[in-house]
């Protein structure tokens, strides 16, 4: 084909995909079928292969991002982003009108619109042409998150401006979020690979966007809103209406629900009619924005240091509920703590159906007399975990039943006591089946022994057919008692065998973590490790001797002891030992290892290992992981969705790493690759 004909087809090609994107990703509104679309985007991609000279940064093409970042670039906003002060009951919303009309007048109209639970972002468009895309950060200066934007299908990567107005730079602001289907489909999709859940759609917002590589960003459903006014050249508004009216004709998605009031009544009744009508919205808000429409009269009230004068914030009450307590019952956990649970006549609350919420322990009933038949109030604690709040007394009927927790351990009936000093009940039983099924899932665990295969539906299942009885017994199955197993073939068989096998050279550190002593983590369990070098010389250890290593407090120490000094735990040890494992550390070598003297922060989600197999690789070469960032920091390896640490890391400046530098590092040193 020539070029010129070439031209005019890919020319053609992008005006179409670009409306069938905006019909869908944008006004939801789809007019071709998806593999209609898909067409057309293969079209385009062969055009742009045979010519790509012609190939601009506008091009639907342009939208899959390029290679994973080793960091975000900072970028200092042209204004700053400002957050907004909060009303959280009529009467506070009430004295900002008041506080508008002493400055400006009576004659006030306001824009209220929705408050979206997702992540700030400003969109720079120079000449029509999406150049940056940043991140909120601290107000003054984010991160430069373009290649990730770009995936965002509702952004358009050149604003469609109406002939009577073509700013030459316009910076856009609003919000990306998840809509709560994918919210719920992401929650899913981690629980199966056992990676921590979001607490809520504005963290997996944030953790989606703020990727290193975009490929990750991308295949997430993320949204956007757009509802904001940054620094602009070439164009003037007269209101905040206009600008958002502005932004609808050059295809950037607004929020269908924005309202122009003329009185503040209305502007109340807006506030309150939403508190209900937001659970049939698709995403989440948490309140309601009301901006003063008149651009002039927002320039005359000005703003704080913190937030402008003419906006607020209306914040929805935490979600509550009142149902009724059917029952309570006690739930048994892997270190036989029993944790008192109200089986609750399901309600609907913050977006799902809930039917149970925790009591937290025998203290938290008492103090607010919460009995069996109570109506009581229920909300969702940091939007996940429901807890019932207090009872409703007027509701009492006399029929409601006191709830005393039991002295037995509701799984195996062995005794359950009241450790002195804590708020929880144990279990004392040696071979309490909650604790023992829990426990073998835990031994097996990737941060313990790393046995592969052998998850919770497999561990429920050895023990039903008792081919297990405690976590020693895993190494005795062999070929002939899998290969029957349900779901279970020659092939899984043989990867489970190779698993355990292999699991018995795991470094001692684990071992000592796998047991599940209370009270000790991964960490504790590094550092026992180290301090003792074997599990003989730890089951020989004192009182004194263990709360004399600086990290291992009087609760674990005594913990400890308690532990070893039982028979079970001797029984189990001696098995472990008989099949293999191994009890002893590793031994160092003489001399500096590679990483002597370099210390390390881990952040995110590393993709290739957990932060155990992390720390431990890192160790092992001599380096060492802290938890938190400071000068003292070498390296911050920066995994999927980093936290604060990231941000830290680059304020000090301190170099930040991928985890494929990190293997980089690592395999040159001749650690684990
Ligand atoms: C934050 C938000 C605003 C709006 C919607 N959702 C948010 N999360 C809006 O104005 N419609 S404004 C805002 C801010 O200024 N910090």
């Amino acid at each position: 084909m020539e070029k010129e004909k070439a031209e005019v087809i890919i020319k053609n090609l992008r005006e179409k995909i670009n409306y069938h994107n905006r019909q869908y990703y944008v006004y939801d509104n789809p007019v071709i079928s998806d593999a209609e679309y898909d067409k057309l985007m293969r079209e385009l991609e062969n055009l742009e292969k045979e010519f790509p000279e012609l190939v601009t940064p506008d091009s639907p093409t342009q939208r899959v991002g390029g290679e994973p970042l080793s960091s975000f670039r900072q970028v200092t906003h042209r204004l700053p982003m400002m957050s907004l002060s909060d009303a959280f009951d009529e009467g506070e919303l009430k004295d900002f009108h008041r506080r508008v009309t002493d400055a400006v007048g009576d004659k006030v109209e306001y824009v209220a619109e929705l408050k979206i639970d997702g992540l700030a972002v400003s969109l720079t468009y120079e000449n029509g042409l999406l150049t940056t895309a940043a991140t909120r950060g601290d107000g003054t200066v984010g991160e430069d998150v373009t290649q990730n934007i770009k995936t965002v299908k509702s952004v358009p990567l050149r604003l469609d401006f109406p002939e009577d107005k073509k700013p030459s730079i316009i910076e856009v602001r609003g919000e990306v979020y998840l809509p709560k289907d994918g919210f719920k489909k992401l929650n899913e999709e981690r629980e199966d690979m056992e990676l921590p859940l979001f607490a809520n759609p504005r963290n997996a917002a944030a953790g989606s966007l703020r990727q290193l590589d975009p490929k990750i960003t991308a295949a997430r459903p993320l949204s956007t809103f757009m509802y904001a006014l940054g620094y602009v050249e070439g164009a003037e508004f007269a209101t905040h209406y206009e600008v958002l009216e502005f932004y609808k004709a050059c295809g950037l998605r607004v929020n269908p629900h924005i309202a122009l009031l003329e009185s503040f009544d209305e502007v109340i009744d807006y506030c309150m009619s939403w508190r209900e009508k937001r659970e049939s919205l698709p995403y989440e808000i948490d309140g309601i924005v009301i901006k003063v429409n008149s651009l002039e009269q927002q320039r005359a009230l000005g703003a704080t240091a913190k937030s402008p004068r003419w906006a607020i914030a209306y914040k929805f009450p935490a979600e509550r509920k009142t149902t009724v307590i059917e029952n309570i019952i006690v739930r048994v956990g892997r270190t036989g703590v029993l944790t008192p649970t109200a089986e609750l006549k399901p309600v609907r609350l913050a977006g799902s159906t809930v039917s149970r919420a925790t009591l937290h322990n025998e203290d938290y009933i008492k103090e607010k007399d919460i009995r069996i038949k109570d109506t009581v109030v229920v909300q969702k604690a940091g939007d996940i975990i429901p807890e019932v709040v207090e009872v409703v007394k007027e509701k009492r009927t006399g029929e409601e039943i006191v709830f005393e927790m039991p002295h037995r351990c509701p799984e195996c009936g062995a005794e359950a006591i009241r450790v002195p000093g804590e708020a929880a009940y144990r279990c004392t039983g040696v071979s309490c089946p909650a604790q023992i099924t829990r426990s073998i899932i835990h031994f097996a665990s990737r941060d313990a022994m790393d046995i592969r295969g052998l998850g919770p539906a497999i561990v429920s299942l050895l023990l039903s057919e008792k081919l297990i009885k405690d976590a020693a017994d895993i190494y005795r199955l062999k070929r002939e008692d899998l290969v029957p197993l349900e779901r279970m073939g020659e092939k899984s068989a043989a990867n489970l065998l190779a698993a355990i096998e292999n699991s018995k050279s795991q470094p001692l550190s684990r071992l000592i973590y796998a047991l599940g002593i209370p009270f000790i983590g991964s960490k504790s369990a590094s550092i026992l490790a180290d301090a003792f070098g074997s599990m003989e010389n730890l089951e020989r250890a004192t009182y004194e001797e263990l709360v004399a290593i600086p990290e291992i407090g009087d609760k674990m120490a005594e913990s400890i002891v308690t532990f070893f000094k039982q028979d079970q735990t001797k029984n189990l040890l001696s098995r472990l030992k008989a099949a293999g494992v191994c009890m002893e550390a590793k031994k160092r070598d003489e001399g500096p290892l590679p990483l002597t003297g370099i210390t390390f922060v881990l952040t995110g989600t590393l993709e290739h290992f957990t932060r155990v197999q992390a720390t431990e690789i890192i160790e092992k070469l001599g380096g060492k992981v802290t938890g938190s960032v400071s000068k003292n920091t070498d390296y911050v390896v920066a995994g999927k969705d980093p936290g604060s640490k990231y941000d830290k890391a680059v304020k000090l400046g301190i170099k930040i790493i991928d985890e494929k530098q990190f293997m980089e590092m690592i395999v040159q040193h001749g650690g684990k690759s």
